[in-house]
């Protein structure tokens, strides 16, 4: 099944992403991989990903990346298709840029060149560690400290930082490369206490053994650190800036988890579409009924909506980006928050247009409907969108 291309002609997108989509329709069409085991599939995925250079679009040029910034709208069509094909590929995709943002944003020259070429390359895969048990939505309330294992130099810093802590709903944990991990160093000051630091996976103190089951199978983690000691090289960014550092990282992945929303979106809008025409009932096809033809008038209307608002996320943060960078944390949350609950409606439409079939195992209704519901929880819930949005509003 092929998605539709109509929206690149949008003015939301330039030559670049008018080029680049068609080949990655052609090329994700032409893939196969046996996704039974989550983890061995997403390593596959990284290879074939790194392999084509679609990864190239998870780093800046400077380092071995397809454009000279991040591009968020690329993302977005890169997530948007990928879902449209598979759920794991999007994944593998999003996780290499997510776990690696922070880098891009802030590393210096030497982390840089050590991790991002890597990751573009798919020779190293990229984790994203700020969850943990008792702070998911409220990222600020985390327990994991990073202790100064000597006297503080002048400006605050350590030479070497000993981790303590848990970190839980990882992507990629367990078999990611690295991580880039957040932990409190001022552990009274609350969000402006928190610093990043780049954590190799086989560090002296970390174990990522714990796997987390989830309904829609993707690797995922809780890690654990224990005397981890990591150097003053390893950290990422300004001492206690890690809070802006992952919020900053978050705005550009928003839009980017919209994207994958809106290619499964798309993904069982065509599926009802193809069921309706070809299922027969009372003499007529499904597609001849008018109450089919105004379900699907709705969900293509819900996906459009969607659609528009990911696009001007995206679309607002690459022009910012030309000018110095703009903040576009509303509008990336509104994008976040209504593609994925629209996400959610057309697929569960979808699935009670096909009907028994829609609730069997192995249909793609179905898995669809398992793929969508994490994306309404991760990287900030409908909820915590809601209250961005809101305080946005009210300081307007
Ligand atoms: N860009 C730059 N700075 C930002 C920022 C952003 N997008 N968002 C917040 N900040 C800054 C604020 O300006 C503020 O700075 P000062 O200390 O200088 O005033 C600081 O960070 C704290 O911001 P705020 O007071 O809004 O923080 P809260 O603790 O109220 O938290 C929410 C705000 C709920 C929005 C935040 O915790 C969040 O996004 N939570 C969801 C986390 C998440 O997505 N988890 C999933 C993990 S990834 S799978």
């Amino acid at each position: 099944m092929r998605p539709s291309l109509a929206h690149l002609g949008l003015p939301f997108f330039d030559d670049a992403h008018r080029a680049m989509a068609p080949q990655l329709v052609d090329w994700a069409q032409a893939q196969q991989v046996d996704e039974r085991d989550d983890r061995a599939a997403c390593r596959e995925w990284v290879r074939k990903l790194g392999d084509a250079g679609w990864l190239r679009y998870c780093v800046p040029a400077a380092f071995g990346g397809a454009l000279p910034r991040l591009d968020s709208r690329a993302l977005v069509l890169l997530r948007e298709t990928l879902a449209f094909h598979s759920p794991l590929a999007d994944f593998a995709l999003a996780m290499q840029g997510l776990g690696s943002g922070a880098i891009t944003l802030a590393g210096t020259p030497e982390q840089q060149a050590r991790y991002l070429g890597a990751v573009a390359r798919g020779d190293r895969i990229a984790a994203f560690a700020l969850s943990e048990p008792d702070a998911g939505s409220d990222a600020g309330a985390m327990k994991m400290i990073a202790k100064g294992d000597q006297e503080a130099r002048a400006d605050g810093t350590f030479d070497t930082y000993s981790l303590e802590g848990t970190k839980t709903w990882i992507s990629n944990g367990g078999i990611a490369d690295f991580y880039c991990v957040f932990a409190k160093t001022d552990a009274q000051a609350g969000t402006r206490g928190i610093t990043a630091f780049i954590v190799d996976a086989d560090a002296a103190g970390l174990d990522s053994s714990e796997h987390i089951e989830v309904m829609a199978p993707h690797p995922l983690a809780t890690l654990r650190f224990a005397g981890c000691e990591v150097t003053d090289a390893a950290r990422l960014g300004p001492l206690n800036g890690g809070f802006k550092l992952a919020m900053q990282t978050l705005d550009i992945f928003r839009a980017s988890v919209a994207g994958a929303a809106l290619g499964f979106a798309r993904r069982a809008l065509a599926e009802a579409v193809a069921h309706a025409r070809q299922r027969r009932m009372f003499g007529q096809t499904l597609a001849d009924f008018q109450l089919t033809q105004a379900r699907l008038g709705e969900m293509a209307a819900l996906v459009d909506a969607a659609a528009l608002l990911t696009y001007r996320a995206a679309w607002l943060r690459d022009e910012g980006e030309k000018r110095g960078g703009v903040r576009v944390t509303a509008e990336a949350a509104m994008a976040k928050m209504t593609a994925t609950e629209n996400a959610q409606r057309v697929i569960d439409m979808a699935l009670q247009m096909h009907g028994g079939l829609g609730v069997k195992v192995g249909t793609r209704v179905e898995s669809l409907y398992r793929d969508i519901r994490s994306l309404r929880i991760y990287e900030g819930a409908t909820e915590v969108q809601q209250l961005i949005i809101g305080k946005s509003v009210l300081q307007e």
